[in-house]
């Protein structure tokens, strides 16, 4: 190796440390969002118009449900169909421990994946049917409509939630809230997945599972039994009614895939690697379909916490905390030390979190790395049309300031010179004009940000593995390093790591051009990285320097990347 080889990339010392805990002082100023609106039309209507509504509703409801019970009719039909499907089987193992020890990890979980979900949704506080992400076509939203007149990013754009609800609940805290999202969700699925095991391997499925028509007329039974507040009489023991074993069912077996796959969905490795099927099920719509099973969810657990209450706590409470069917008080002790028990991993969530920042990183890329791993092993293929490309393109980011860079967009980078040293057998200083003389790719791909939008554009520039075969990385080589012209927020400069596989990919660019015009500032010039499978922040912007090396332990904070040192992602 030569000793021009084995010196340091000057930026080096450019990085800047980061704390492990998350100092709220340094932390991004809080912003309030708005009350939840959802557009109609042209019209945005505040989701708090649901409760006179809603309250109104449910008393002309009730009053229309009690009137029905008195028609002949309709008395006819309750007799016939009392709730419980007559040929439904019945359940003759009660509620076993490990259904009841799994209910139990269940809303345990629900508790953490609910709040970092919302955490996360702050960051990009509004939802689209359409890929693009384009101002005004969003269907629901708190915040305010994006400012027109002034360059305004997507982190501009994220807003506060209050530390009670979302975890750690402090404004653009998804690094951290996406580990809890994850780690908790690959439990959850595990314990999801034993569910399902458990439930077919014994005959607990037969109360969830509706296997006769009669489920729908049993049903409409019981919701109108409900609804005039004659409650059906109950045999939870055995079997559900016909509205339990739907409302269950849609649950367990619908709401949950839905929320697993819609989640999947929304990585780039994953759908930028399925071809059409990933453009179909765009990011937009996927994340909006989130949110309704997220929905679903939260509904679900209010009206079954509900009824827990009203129709019959004690005999509720036995069956699922102590699996019993009596008279004694065995369950509600064991109900109020449950919910002590989420009261206490509440009150500790976002504390925790701001305190062991760094732990709650390291955690959560313990549990779930791996799967990460694995999904950038994917080969991103997705291409789009022209007229795929979306009209506005959000920007994000900080800026370049410094006089340094003024002076070289001034000159409109003709003194620009890419630097790439490290670990390679032929360093070079490379001018804009030279990387353009080189051959050019061009490639119509999804952007897929962190914090929730996309957007699709083209992108022209040097194929990454041009590039490597131009300076020949040595076999010790295992990362590129790209460092930027450009600070990051927290002062020190803006990096990123990415392996050599990644830069090996065919999609992976320096791209100097965007939507077939040259690259402008705001976006990137004169250089920014396009690495498909990869989320935007990995993507730097205003490239200096690239750098290959073995190992990213002694840059910044040594977490691969400034996001990841000083943001907690990953
Ligand atoms: N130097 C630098 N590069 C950066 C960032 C940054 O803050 N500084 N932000 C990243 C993030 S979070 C995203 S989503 C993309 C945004 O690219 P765009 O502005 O072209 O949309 O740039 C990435 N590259
Ligand atoms: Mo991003």
């Amino acid at each position: 190796m030569s000793d021009r080889a084995r010196k340091p990339e000057p930026l080096e010392t450019a990085l800047s440390h980061a704390d492990d805990h998350l100092l709220v002082d340094h932390w991004m100023p809080p912003q309030a969002g708005i009350i939840p609106r959802v557009r109609i039309g042209r019209r945005w209507i505040s989701v708090l118009w649901a409760l006179p509504i809603g309250s109104v509703a449910l008393m002309v409801l009730i009053a229309v449900a009690q009137a029905l019970r008195e028609l002949p009719q309709v008395k006819a039909f309750i007799a016939q169909h009392p709730g419980i499907a007559q040929a439904a089987p019945s359940v003759d193992s009660g509620f076993p421990w490990w259904l009841q020890l799994q209910h139990f990890a269940n809303m345990f979980f629900m508790l953490f994946i609910i709040r970092a979900g919302l955490q996360i949704l702050a960051d990009h506080p509004r939802l689209y049917w359409r890929r693009d992400c384009t101002p005004g076509t969003d269907w629901f939203r708190f915040q305010r409509p994006v400012p027109k007149g002034r360059i305004w990013t997507a982190k501009d754009d994220s807003v506060t939630l209050p530390t009670w609800l979302g975890i750690p609940g402090l404004r653009h805290t998804l690094g951290l809230a996406r580990w809890w999202h994850f780690s908790i969700n690959l439990l959850w699925v595990i314990n999801g997945v034993l569910f399902y095991g458990l439930l077919f391997a014994t005959d607990q499925w037969r109360r969830l599972v509706p296997l006769t028509w009669e489920v729908f007329p049993a049903a409409l039974s019981t919701a109108i039994q409900y609804a005039s507040l004659n409650f059906p009489v109950d045999h939870s023991w055995t079997r559900y009614n016909g509205l339990q074993q739907l409302s269950y069912f849609v649950t367990v077996f619908v709401a949950a895939p839905v929320s697993i796959a819609t989640g999947l969905m929304q990585s780039p490795a994953i759908a930028n690697s399925l071809g059409w099927l990933g453009r179909v099920l765009n990011r937009q719509a996927m994340r909006s379909f989130h949110f309704i099973s997220f929905a679903w969810f939260v509904t679900f657990i209010t009206m079954h916490g509900v009824m827990v209450f009203i129709t019959g706590l004690r005999q509720n409470t036995n069956h699922m905390f102590a699996g019993v069917e009596s008279e004694a008080w065995a369950g509600l002790p064991l109900f109020l030390l449950a919910m002590g028990v989420m009261a206490i991993a509440w009150l500790l969530a976002s504390p925790f979190t701001k305190r062991h920042a760094r732990l709650v990183q390291r955690t959560g890329r313990f549990m779930i790395g791996w799967l990460r791993t694995l999904a950038t092993r994917t080969d991103p293929r997705t291409q789009f049309d022209e007229s795929d490309i979306s009209p506005f393109f959000w920007p994000n980011g900080t800026m370049p300031n410094s006089p340094a860079f003024g002076a070289l967009a001034s000159g409109a980078f003709a003194d620009y010179r890419l630097r790439i040293s490290g670990l390679i057998e032929a360093p070079q200083e490379l001018s804009l004009a030279f990387l353009k003389a080189m051959t050019k790719q061009a490639q119509i791909t999804d952007h897929f940000c962190i914090q929730g939008w996309s957007g699709v554009a083209k992108w022209g520039g040097v194929p990454m593995r041009d590039i490597l075969d131009l300076v020949r990385p040595l076999p010790e080589a295992r990362y590129a390093v790209f460092y930027s012209l450009a600070d990051g927020a927290d002062g020190g400069r803006y990096y990123d790591v990415h392996d050599l596989a990644n830069m090996r990919h065919h999609l992976t660019l320096l791209a100097y051009e965007m939507n077939g015009e040259p690259l402008n500032i705001l976006h990137g010039a004169p250089l920014r990285l396009r690495c498909e499978n990869q989320l935007g922040y990995k993507m730097v912007k205003w490239i200096a320097a690239i750098e290959f090396v073995e190992s990213f332990a002694h840059l910044g904070a040594g977490q691969g990347g400034y996001n990841e040192d000083h943001e907690f992602y990953g």
